[in-house]
């Protein structure tokens, strides 16, 4: 190895031109228009950081979009890094025969791998061989980690690709299935991947740093908690590789269950979401879960909706509360109550899954309310 190590810039999962199908109009529109201004500062950032080269791992564009905007927002940051750009495509951007990545022409210091095998690419002045493998179809079932070319000599040597990586040996997935054994095989410094939208970093069995996901550097939905961004890592002359997460995102998205047991109105229960936000930034995206026992309240998820807006970008409400029915207490009085109840546990004692035991346990309270109450609740 020379003595001068390799500093890398990682991002992937970028899908410009995502939906955001789930937000209402004006919304969705701000989502897509801060899309691609984060795509931007990360190319900004990236340039900053005076990185050796910049890896692309698939997914840069949602779908084959032929969108001449987003394709000028690709050169635009692309324009604003001067060292060499590797790129693979993924699953939702596939090379097929009329994707825009073909008809495109890229800058000089671009490199996309069009290959339908490992492609090799040297770079001389970097000391550097980087093995891309890109996607021709929306899916590609063959593990192909296993059959990266071993390159024997001493430059720095990265893999591209876009893949789905699990611990579970049985795995199978349609999207490059990677196996806890291609890790520990693997001929490479550092395996630069995409697919995963979380950051994710995956070490082989005695500790050491094989590869990472960098995930989404905007998150696109509640999958997506947590810090976004992209990854600069370096690989040392020793070969050792070190990653860390650069956090450019605009919004964050977060996902919080909220206890309101014993709650009597709905003043309380927005009080307690009101506690759980507490000093979060209004910038970002919540989905609260109601959750708990409560006795009769009639749920209102749009005035919760109201009072809790200004709070938010956006708040996704779900609730899954169980009434506060003393079932021992009901069971023990002859009738049609007593026996709709043990009828009921019968079917949950028979229930094999949590959803199964989930919609049973609905049925059962939706049951009661209409038996004692003449009238089904909204929880
Ligand atoms: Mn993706």
């Amino acid at each position: 190895m020379t003595a001068k190590g390799l500093r890398f810039a990682h991002l992937g999962d970028i899908h410009l031109g995502y939906g955001f199908l789930y937000l209402p109009r004006e919304k969705r529109l701000a989502r897509q228009r801060e899309l691609t201004e984060t795509f931007l500062r990360v190319m900004e950032h990236v340039a900053g950081e005076k990185v050796d080269l910049v890896l692309v791992a698939g997914d840069l564009l949602e779908n084959n979009m032929t969108d001449k905007t987003l394709m000028r927002v690709i050169d635009d940051g692309l324009a604003m890094v001067r060292c060499p750009v590797l790129m693979v495509t993924g699953n939702p951007d596939p090379l097929l025969p009329n994707s825009p990545y073909l008809t495109h022409s890229w800058p000089d210091h671009v490199l996309l791998f069009k290959g339908s095998d490992w492609e090799v690419t040297r770079l001389e002045h970097l000391n550097t061989t980087v093995l891309g493998l890109t996607y021709h179809l929306p899916e590609e079932n063959a593990p192909r980690l296993s059959s990266i070319p071993t390159i024997k000599d001493d430059t720095y040597k990265i893999a591209l690709v876009h893949g789905s990586f699990s611990e579970f040996p049985q795995f199978k997935s349609p999207y490059l299935p990677i196996t806890r054994h291609e890790i520990e095989e693997l001929p490479v410094d550092y395996l630069a991947l995409g697919h995963y939208h979380n950051f994710q970093c995956i070490h082989d069995g005695r500790g050491r740093l094989r590869g990472c996901y960098p995930g989404s550097p905007e998150p696109l939905d509640f999958s997506e908690t947590g810090l976004h961004g992209y990854v600069i890592g370096e690989i040392t002359p020793e070969g050792e590789t070190t990653v860390r997460l650069v956090p450019l995102a605009r919004r964050a998205y977060t996902r919080v269950k909220v206890d309101v047991s014993g709650s009597e109105t709905m003043q309380e229960i927005r009080d307690l979401m009101q506690a759980v936000m507490g000093g979060e930034s209004a910038d970002t995206l919540w989905w609260l879960e109601l959750v708990g026992k409560v006795r009769d309240l009639d749920l209102d998820h749009d005035w919760l909706q109201e009072e809790l807006k200004e709070r938010a970008f956006f708040i996704k409400l779900s609730s899954n509360l169980s009434p506060a029915y003393d079932l021992a207490e009901l069971k023990s009085q002859p009738g049609v109550v007593s026996y709709f109840i043990s009828y009921m546990e019968g079917l949950l004692d028979e229930a094999e899954t949590e959803k199964e035991k989930a919609t049973i346990t609905k049925a059962l309270f939706i049951g009661l309310d209409a038996l004692l109450k003449g009238e089904v609740r909204m929880r």
